[in-house]
């Protein structure tokens, strides 16, 4: 593959040469990372620096919906739209691939959006090194927009906002006990709570749903990145189209706010150390699992389950001779 091509186009705002470099990083061949790898470097520092916004919501709160509806507006006023999804699911059902297609068909068709589904790898770490690529590529391709989805399951939440420079998270309206299904640390990461289908016999619920969430909100410890009045909750409607101008409106002021003291910045530095840090763990574990360090650990176990090593020997031995450490 020609890298210098294929950077060259991506400048360009090409979408098969960034549907190509995607699938170029998604790739587990050894060679093929190697060039991901020349391509991410060759790409550092140049396109230009896009908004990522991640959302997250439960199954069936509307996230297809409302990106189909918010992208389109988006687009409209002739900002460029990426949608990236991280499903940790895709890998066994396949289902939300096929789901998305039909339910974001009008986006999919639009020039100026470029939607790329979770790829089947069961890997959380894997999801993320692959995700965090497509975005920096997003960017390099010029567009405005990146829209990071994710299912509300567990540590997918976590992973999407530490790549996020804005998260929303979608709620359906719901009765007074149900507020307590949202865990604590998952609203503690959103910036805004958008308590979607606020729309027909939903409406009062949803507006209802709206000011609980907004009272849980202002029980939460004051965070730095946040100006005055964040974070917040808003009601929409991704059916009826309602309260996505105002919600994209909070979202600009709270990223110029955060771009002006320096917290915009600071997020991304802090989230890149971060990344640095968890694949240098992540490597390293992984050599664990792999021959010959696999053996060799399983043998020095055995050796110290039978008290011919104690402990600390063998670890330290595992480290030196296999690893190259210590
Ligand atoms: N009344 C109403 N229904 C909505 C709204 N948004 C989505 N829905 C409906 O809710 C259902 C689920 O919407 P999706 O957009 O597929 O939800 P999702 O969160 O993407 O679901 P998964 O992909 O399964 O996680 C569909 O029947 C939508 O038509 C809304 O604003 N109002
Ligand atoms: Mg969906």
């Amino acid at each position: 593959m020609d890298i210098e091509d294929l950077k060259t186009r991506i400048l360009a705002g090409e979408r098969r040469a960034l549907a190509r470099a995607i699938t170029l990083v998604e790739s587990g061949r050894a060679d093929h990372r190697a060039q991901a790898l020349s391509l991410l470097e060759a790409l550092k520092g140049h396109g230009r620096e896009a908004l990522r916004v991640g959302l997250s919501g439960t199954p069936g709160v509307g996230k297809s919906t409302f990106i189909e509806a918010f992208g389109m507006m988006l687009t409209a006023q002739g900002l460029k739209v990426a949608v990236l999804a991280v499903d940790p699911s895709s890998a066994r059902s396949g289902g939300s691939i096929l789901g998305d297609k039909t339910r974001m068909e009008r986006l999919s068709r639009d020039k100026n959006a470029f939607i790329r589904p979770s790829p089947s790898q069961s890997q959380l770490g894997g999801v993320a090194r692959r995700t965090r690529e497509a975005i920096d590529l997003c960017e390099a391709a010029g567009f405005d927009v990146v829209l990071i989805e994710t299912v509300g399951v567990g540590q997918s939440e976590t992973m999407v906002a530490e790549m996020s420079d804005l998260f929303l998270l979608l709620l359906a309206p719901a009765g007074g006990d149900e507020l307590q299904g949202v865990k604590r640390g998952i609203m503690e990461m959103a910036d805004i709570l958008l308590v979607n289908k606020a729309d027909g016999a939903l409406k009062s619920t949803a507006v209802r749903t709206c000011a609980d969430y907004a009272g849980a909100l202002r029980l939460l410890r004051k965070r730095p990145q946040d100006p005055e009045g964040f974070p917040k909750a808003m009601t929409v409607s991704a059916l009826e189209d309602s309260g996505l101008l105002t919600a994209w409106e909070e979202m600009q002021f709270l990223a110029d706010w955060r771009r002006e003291t320096g917290q915009f910045a600071g997020r991304r530095a802090e989230q890149a150390r971060f990344w640095f840090e968890a694949e240098v763990r992540e490597r390293l574990l992984a050599r664990l699992k792999r021959e010959p360090v696999k053996g060799a650990m399983e043998a020095l176990a055995r050796d110290v389950e039978a008290g011919g090593l104690t402990p600390s020997a063998a670890a330290e031995e595992l480290l030196r001779d296999y690893l190259q450490m210590g």
